[in-house]
Formats: C-alpha cells, sequence, structure tokens
C-alpha cells in the first residue's frame, strides 16, 4: 500500500511530545543525588522507539495522546533503568550509553543500581496516574509490563545471554530466546499497551501482538548487524562489543547479508499485520520500515 506517510516529522512531533512528558515527570528534590542519577539516563536521548509505539497504536484504535502518554513514559522509565542495569560492570560493563558516560561512572555502582530500581518502580506509579481510562484496562497494562519486565521477559533473557557469553556453541533456538525476552518483549508491551488502553478486541491485540513480536526480532537482527557496521558516534555507544564478547549473534550465525534479508522479510510480514486498517495504519507501517532503516 503507498502512503504519503511523512515518518520523520511523525517521529520528530512524536519524540518531541515524550521528552516534554519524560521532563515533567520526574522533578529533583531531597535526596537530590538519586533524582539527578534517574534523570540523567532518562533524559540523555534515546529514539523513544517504545512510548512512540504505544501513543501510536492507542491512536490507531481511536484513542488520545493523554491516555497513553503515563504508560508511554512508564515504558521508557523501564528501557531506561534496563540500559543502566546493563552497563553494569557486573553486566555488559559499559562505560557509553546515549553518547554520554554511562550512569555507573558519573555516580557510581551504588547509586547507578538504585536509579534503575527507583525508574523500575515509578514506571509503575506512572500508569496509574493514566486519566479517563477504565480500572480493569489500566490493571491489565500493569500485568502486560510487569510480564514484560520479569523472568517471563527481559529479566529472563538476560540471564540466557549472561550464561550464553563466551559460548561457541549457541543454538538459533537459544538466540532467539534471548532476543525475544530482552528486546521483544518490552517492544510487545509497548505496541499492546497502547492498544489495551484504547479498548482493543482481541483479534485486534492478536493481529498488532504478530506485528511486534515480527518488528522485535527485526530490530534486534538490525542492532547486532549495526553493532559491527557502525561506529562509536552513530551508536553512543561502544561498537564491535559483541565480537570482544564473543557473543553469538544473527550475523556469526547466518553471516550480515542473510541478516539484513531476514530483517527486510519480518518488517514485511509486520507491515501486512497493519494492512487492514488501511491509512490509519500508516504510521505502525512506516515504524517497522524505520526498523531496517535505521543507523543507530
Ligand atoms: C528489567 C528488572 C530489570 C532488570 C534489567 C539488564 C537487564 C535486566 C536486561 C537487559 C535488557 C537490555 C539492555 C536489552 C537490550 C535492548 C536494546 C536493543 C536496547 C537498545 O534500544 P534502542 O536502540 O536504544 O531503542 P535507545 O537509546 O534509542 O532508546
Amino acid at each position: 500500500m503507498s502512503s504519503n506517510f511523512n515518518l520523520d516529522s511523525y517521529l520528530q512531533e512524536r519524540q518531541q511530545e515524550v521528552e516534554i512528558a519524560l521532563d515533567q515527570s520526574i522533578e529533583v528534590i531531597y535526596p537530590e543525588k538519586i533524582y539527578e542519577s534517574m534523570r540523567y539516563s532518562l533524559m540523555a536521548g534515546g529514539k523513544r522507539l517504545r512510548p512512540i509505539l504505544c501513543l501510536a497504536t492507542c491512536e490507531l484504535l481511536g484513542g488520545t495522546t493523554a491516555i497513553a502518554m503515563p504508560t508511554a513514559c512508564a515504558l521508557e522509565m523501564i528501557h531506561t533503568m534496563s540500559l543502566i542495569h546493563d552497563d553494569l560492570p557486573c553486566m555488559d560493563n559499559d562505560d557509553f550509553r546515549r553518547g554520554k558516560p554511562t550512569n555507573h561512572k558519573v555516580y557510581g555502582e551504588d547509586i547507578a543500581v538504585l536509579a534503575g530500581d527507583a525508574l523500575l518502580a515509578y514506571a509503575f506509579e506512572m500508569v496509574t496516574k493514566t486519566p479517563e481510562v477504565p480500572a480493569p484496562r489500566v490493571l491489565q497494562v500493569v500485568t502486560k509490563l510487569a510480564q514484560a519486565v520479569g523472568a517471563a521477559g527481559l529479566v529472563g533473557g538476560q540471564v540466557v545471554d549472561l550464561e550464553s557469553e563466551g559460548k561457541p556453541d549457541v543454538t538459533e533456538a537459544t538466540l532467539t530466546f534471548i532476543h525475544t525476552h530482552k528486546t521483544g518483549a518490552l517492544l510487545e508491551a509497548s505496541v499492546l499497551s497502547g492498544a489495551i488502553l484504547a479498548g482493543a478486541e482481541p483479534e485486534d491485540l492478536a493481529r498488532l501482538a504478530r506485528y511486534a513480536q515480527n518488528i522485535g526480532l527485526a530490530f534486534q537482527i538490525v542492532d547486532d548487524i549495526l553493532d559491527i557496521t557502525a561506529t562509536q558516534e552513530q551508536l553512543g555507544k561502544t561498537a564491535g562489543k559483541d565480537l570482544q564478547a564473543q557473543k553469538a549473534t544473527y550475523p556469526s550465525l547466518w553471516g550480515l547479508e542473510a541478516s539484513r534479508h531476514k530483517a527486510e522479510s519480518l518488517v514485511i510480514s509486520a507491515q501486512n499485520e497493519v494492512l487492514p486498517w488501511g491509512e490509519k495504519g500508516a504510521a505502525l507501517r512506516a515504524i517497522a520500515g524505520y526498523i531496517t532503516s535505521r543507523t543507530h
């Protein structure tokens, strides 16, 4: 389906809305150090893909930005806390994130752990600030986020990732487990939470879940490719980390070219899921396309 949809201006407008809402979400009060540390990572930029997906699906199903924004902020808080913890010396041990020194490099490991914990807790409080939406739907969003974060989601994926590091025989099934949990779960929760808030029917949720699973895997394949092909300046974090840490990646299993093709075919499958919505689905189709065209 051809479309005149202008993705650049859409992303720019949505990013600005999200930046304002995030900026207003946390003020610095006593004890200042923890709030400053939370804000340091939260306001360090980033593509804001997860909040934008939440806003876009909510809008697709007739909901407003106002009802989705608290959850959109919560998703970015959860994502940011996972980056803070992922960068710690006991995890991936990285010095740069979003073009800046990592949280623990600036505030120390103790405060970085606590900033992650505080962002996670506050994310759930944010969801409860949702206006106008019936409480059972808000509760459904809380459940969806909790499942995406815990042992059935990000945490489980991270555990298998840590266990697999340096092993020469990581299978495709294990790699896919890692990424559907570490990366896919929160992207899926981003898409579905917007839909739930707007009052999606079960068949809408099933279709959007398939859209999200396809872009989630495509996103991670592209992440693996960029780790090899992009510079530290483009990525805002250390490049070539996967090879250095002897991590199994999609390019290491399939090669770069086949990985690119796989990512592109997943994006097409994702876009096809949104076809029944016609022009209303243009934003979600364009965002799926952006997953493979991005350079950072
Ligand atoms: C969730 C309780 C809890 C703990 C954290 C460390 C950990 C458990 C999980 C790791 C999760 C992780 C870092 C996954 C990688 C996800 C990913 C592809 C990040 C990059 O996302 P982008 O490109 O980054 O959207 P920006 O900076 O643009 O937001």
